[in-house]
């Protein structure tokens, strides 16, 4: 995957999803190649055209594995609405994160990346929602994340806010105590799923 080489990273997925390889060791092992390619980009080895081509790759492998991972939902837990804040284009992990959910499932509803505060608002009263998810990769958006969580508690809505994405995972900052008002921070997918579930089943 760092090294950009599509042919044999979609070989590799491919016989890995042929075999019946877990889905979320496929995605772990995905994700660790990205962090690489990051690192290369930060170091100036790699260009912004060579970080895109490694999302493309990423792309065609999570279309790849996605099938498996929404294959066991069955019922609705509960509806979750899932974003990335405004100013921030990444969208990769944030994609996992509700394919998961549905996975696990969860209604998702997906509104996409660089989104303002009340087009969260807006979709979570929309669809009734018990969940909101806001993922966020940059530096430079955390105050874009945080203007989020506020207007959302602002708005009197009775929803529980999951916050996420390479932005914490990278250590930049450290916890969600960081961000006033949100309910729970996941590191990766498996903790979203997890947060979430505990958060439906605590509710009477
Ligand atoms: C791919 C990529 C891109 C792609 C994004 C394509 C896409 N559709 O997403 C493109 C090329 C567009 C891009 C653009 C830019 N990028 Co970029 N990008 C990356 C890269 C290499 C990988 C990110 C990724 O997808 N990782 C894989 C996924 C699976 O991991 P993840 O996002 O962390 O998600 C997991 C968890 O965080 C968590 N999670 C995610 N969301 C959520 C949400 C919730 C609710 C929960 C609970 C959990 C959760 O679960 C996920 C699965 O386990 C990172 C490097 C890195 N180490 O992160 C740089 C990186 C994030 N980018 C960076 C930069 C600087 C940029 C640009 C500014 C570059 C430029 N000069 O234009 C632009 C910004 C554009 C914008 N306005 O957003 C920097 C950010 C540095 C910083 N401190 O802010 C990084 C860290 C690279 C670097 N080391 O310099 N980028």
């Amino acid at each position: 995957m760092a090294d950009l080489n599509e042919e044999v990273v979609l070989k590799t997925i491919a016989e890995g999803v042929k075999n019946g390889e877990s889905s979320s060791g496929v995605l772990e092992e995905l994700r660790g190649g990205m962090e690489i390619l990051g690192q290369r980009f930060a170091d100036g080895e790699y260009s912004l055209a060579e970080l895109m081509m490694g999302a493309e790759i990423f792309r065609e492998c999570m279309d790849m594995i996605e099938p498996s991972l929404e294959k066991n939902g069955v019922s609705t837990r509960g509806r979750v609405v899932i974003g990335t804040v405004k100013g921030d284009v990444h969208d990769l992990g944030k994609n996992i994160v509700a394919a998961m959910l549905r996975g696990s499932g969860f209604e998702v509803h997906d509104i996409g990346v660089d989104k303002p505060p009340e087009q969260f608002v807006e979709k979570i009263r929309e669809v009734d929602a018990d969940i909101v998810g806001l993922s966020c990769l940059l530096t430079s958006t955390l105050g874009s994340m945080r203007k989020t969580v506020s207007v959302i508690r602002e708005s009197g809505l009775d929803i529980k806010i999951m916050i996420g994405g390479g932005v914490f995972s990278r250590g930049i900052e450290s916890t969600v105590t960081r961000i006033e008002g949100a309910d729970g921070f996941g590191k990766d997918a498996v903790e979203a799923v997890n947060l979430a579930k505990e958060w439906v089943t605590a509710t009477p």
